[in-house]
């Protein structure tokens, strides 16, 4: 019997080591985030999520807090943010700018040319579960987990010889927060349990065995209910508006939550239904069948992908622990590779098919003034939320952002119309639930006219990674509307001669102007994708080919005096400004209009101006920085910092800068999830880019990380990676073809270039050679 046993393990292991890719893996390594207290803040508790129901767990021992979010609970009501008037002003607001007079063009468009009313709205946070044990003071063996493999936050901790276990998890099969509570000796569980929440206008109800809470918030259409039923052995009660549970072995708790949002112009949904109806499917299944259903969805995910980087003992550490030695001694290799599978899980938990994408903080928020809303920002943020979705093998995670893309064709052609007189849509620097596309807060930063361009290289990049020409076929309206809006915006600055942007802003710095870099890349490769999608799909053709000619003559790229890229029309770079954005990139990053094979020059100076900005900055800010670095192909300079990335957000010098809270969520500071994001996809561009028609291994590869493997990595052209590496040199690669495109591998100065079937698996040793 045993050998048997043993020589199954042995077989799991061999097929986890050895695995090809597409093949389920078998068993991943056991990865999880740990600490031996309860968490005192909420960037100390440990988030679940199901990509529209998410809770923070904080694990407290004689009071289990549970703070939860269900993701369309939003102030505002729908509203179209187009201001009607606004258009008559463009052409005055171009002519100051053309003029130099950038404060009276400033000044002119906050006046008459911002969104109606000027500010979105917040995103909200739900309710709270509260669970009360008595006597639970003095207790030993505390231990609090989130692990990554089954998406299950754990507790356990002993009193007076009683170990108490809780688990908890956030469902997407039934759409609940599942709360198991267990004793090790029979009828130890005493508690009290009752649900609240910070709005002002609330109500708790209690019935039986559940709990209800209605909320509705300030100044808005949108209210929300929350029910909680447990089922347990224990004698349940009502006390002081509690449900008090004496006796128990055991308990599991169902918490589900709905609103009345049904889309950004519908709110007649019926959560007073809803609820109830969601409850009922699953209140008679039990824990155990919960949990496993929950790990199998779960599973089906993120199973698809494994990263390590060799494990230095340090794993064992508590991973608060972890963060704050990482800041002196940056050597915790298996702690990147944890932040690759966190971010993984982080998008499985925040953005599911059907569910809305991940805000600025994915959908956990405990704030009703969230830091910036909580929305979507789309000058970096929310794309940055998504660079990594496609490469880490979570392809279907993406749609959510092509939803929130469709929605903006509809009201961002409104903003067009009203705005620019432009047929297409336009989407400004932030979005709400309500799909706000017209310019907000303030002219000198709302006004950029990226957003459309750059949400549309999400849906080519999509297409680029799967090869799925049904997806492209029906998302190409999407694409096509927005270059149709550019291709009418652009304007012929009398100055140059050439096509430029305007007004617009370079985000955030330097105020309403003429022409960002920034916007000429984003159009550019708007036009290229439109082009070459209508190519593919030998569709309307004559559209493609109006743009063709408009490519040659929006403003270039250009280098400056102080060998920069220059952020502007005007060579007025400052080699002192430090600034967090570092947009004039993004064909580096993002992009590929500039990269060392075709343009090394502008490479030359896209280097240089980030040297000029710096190695700090906010989380998002170094998270793209690291982005950078590897497609600069300096993988050291990369791991620079990343070591600022992964070290502790609050600094024993009382300092505060962007760097990783206890719970591993990027630290602005604030909290904000785009970092975990970009952060991942930076340390996966450090072992793989495919951005220019080849897959590159290890093409910044940086000596801390001499050794490691990853298996499931996606590269574009339809290809599934495993590769691994030893003393920094490549030992063995294999390649899925899910498309039976030609592959062409690079891996130092060798190149191959092979024919592939669709469904074959094809092996490399570290020098190319075909096995
Ligand atoms: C942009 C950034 C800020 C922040 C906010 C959500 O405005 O400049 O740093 O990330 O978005």
């Amino acid at each position: 019997m045993r050998i048997q046993h043993a020589s199954i393990i042995l077989l799991c292991l061999m097929l986890y080591c050895c695995g090809n890719p597409g093949e389920a893996i078998e068993q991943k390594e056991v990865i999880k985030l740990q600490y031996n207290e309860p968490a005192k803040k909420w960037t100390e508790a440990l988030p679940v999520g199901n990509g529209s129901l998410g809770a923070m767990i904080y694990g407290g021992v004689s009071q289990e807090h549970i703070q939860f979010n269900e993701e369309t609970l939003w102030r505002g009501q729908p509203h179209d943010y187009s201001n009607k008037d606004a258009g008559g002003y463009l052409d005055k607001i171009r002519q100051l700018l053309t003029e130099g007079k950038q404060m009276q063009a400033q000044k002119l468009a906050q006046q008459e040319f911002m969104s109606e009313p000027i500010k979105q709205v917040h995103y909200q946070p739900f309710g709270d579960m509260y669970i009360d044990f008595k006597n639970h003071d003095n207790y030993s063996d505390y231990k609090r987990e989130l692990d990554l493999n089954n998406a299950i936050g754990t507790v356990s901790y002993t009193v007076d010889g009683v170990e108490y276990k809780r688990e908890v998890l956030s469902s997407f099969p039934d759409q609940i927060i599942a709360v198991n509570l267990t004793s090790s000796k029979a009828k130890a569980l005493n508690f009290d349990l009752w649900l609240d929440a910070i709005h002002e206008d609330k109500a708790v109800t209690s019935s039986n065995d559940s709990q209800t809470l209605v909320v509705k918030v300030k100044g808005g259409a949108l209210r929300g209910v929350s029910t909680l039923k447990i089922k347990t052995n224990g004698t349940i009660s009502h006390v002081d508006g509690k449900l008090h549970i004496t006796q128990a072995s055991n308990a599991s708790i169902y918490l589900t939550a709905a609103t009345n949002y049904v889309d950004f112009e519908d709110v007649s949904g019926e959560p007073e239904k809803i609820v109830p109806k969601t409850l009922a499917t699953v209140s008679n299944t039990g824990y155990e069948a919960v949990k496993e259903k929950h790990i199998s969805d779960y599973q089906s995910l993120y199973n698809r992908f494994q990263i390590s980087f060799g494990d230095n003992g340090k794993s064992k550490n508590p991973t608060d622990q972890r963060i704050s030695d990482f800041s002196s001694d940056p050597n915790d290799p298996q702690l990147l590779a944890l932040y690759v599978e966190y971010a993984r899980y982080l998008t499985i938990s925040s953005s599911r098919p059907g569910t809305m994408p991940a805000t600025l903080q994915g959908i956990w928020n405990d704030k009703l003034t969230p830091p910036w809303f909580s929305s979507y920002t789309t000058n970096i943020n929310l794309e940055m939320n998504y660079w990594p979705v496609e490469m880490y093998n979570l392809s279907e995670c993406h749609e959510p952002l092509f939803d929130l893309i469709e929605d903006l064709s509809v009201t961002g052609a409104k903003v067009a119309k009203a705005h620019y007189n432009a047929e297409g849509w336009i989407a400004h620097h932030n979005i709400d639930i309500w799909r706000g596309a017209a310019p907000v807060n303030a002219s000198h930063h709302g006004i950029w006219l990226g957003g459309a361009a750059w949400l549309s290289t999400h849906i080519w990049e999509h297409y680029l990674y799967s090869l799925d020409k049904d997806f492209l076929q029906e998302k190409y309206p999407l694409i096509r509307s927005a270059a149709l809006f550019y291709s009418q915006f652009l304007y012929e600055d009398p100055n140059t001669g050439y096509l430029i942007s305007s007004p617009s802003n370079s985000p955030e710095i330097g105020g309403l102007v003429a022409g960002p870099t920034m916007d000429h890349q984003l159009i550019r490769a708007l036009f290229k994708s439109t082009i070459a999608a209508s190519g593919i799909l030998n569709t309307d053709q004559e559209f493609a080919s109006s743009l063709k000619p408009m490519i040659a003559i929006i403003a270039p790229n250009q280098i400056g005096k102080h060998g920069q890229l220059q952020e502007w029309l005007e060579d007025k770079d400052d080699p002192e400004n430090h600034h967090r954005h570092v947009s004039h990139l993004w064909a580096v990053h993002p992009g590929n209009e500039i990269n060392w094979e075709v343009t090394p020059d502008l490479m030359k100076a896209a280097k240089q101006s980030l040297e000029y900005r710096g190695d700090n900055g906010t989380g998002w800010s170094l998270a793209w920085k690291i982005n950078f670095w590897s497609r600069f192909r300096d993988g050291d300079h990369a791991y620079k910092l990343l070591h600022k990335l992964l070290s502790p957000a609050e600094r024993p010098d009382g300092k505060v800068g962007g760097g990783s809270y206890p719970n591993l969520f990027d630290a602005h500071p604030p909290f904000q999830i785009d970092g975990n994001f970009g952060g991942a996809s930076g340390i996966m561009e450090m072992i793989l880019q495919s951005h220019l028609d080849k897959i590159e291994l290890l093409p910044a590869l940086p000596d801390a990380l001499p050794e490691g493997d990853v298996s499931g990595i996606v590269a574009r052209g339809g290809f599934e990676l495993s590769f691994s590496w030893e003393e920094g040199q490549l030992k063995s690669v294999s390649v899925l073809s899910k498309s039976g495109m030609p592959c062409v591998l690079k891996y130092n100065d060798k190149t191959i270039q092979f024919e592939t079937e669709v469904g074959e698996t094809y092996h490399f040793d570290g020098l190319l050679n075909q096995k």
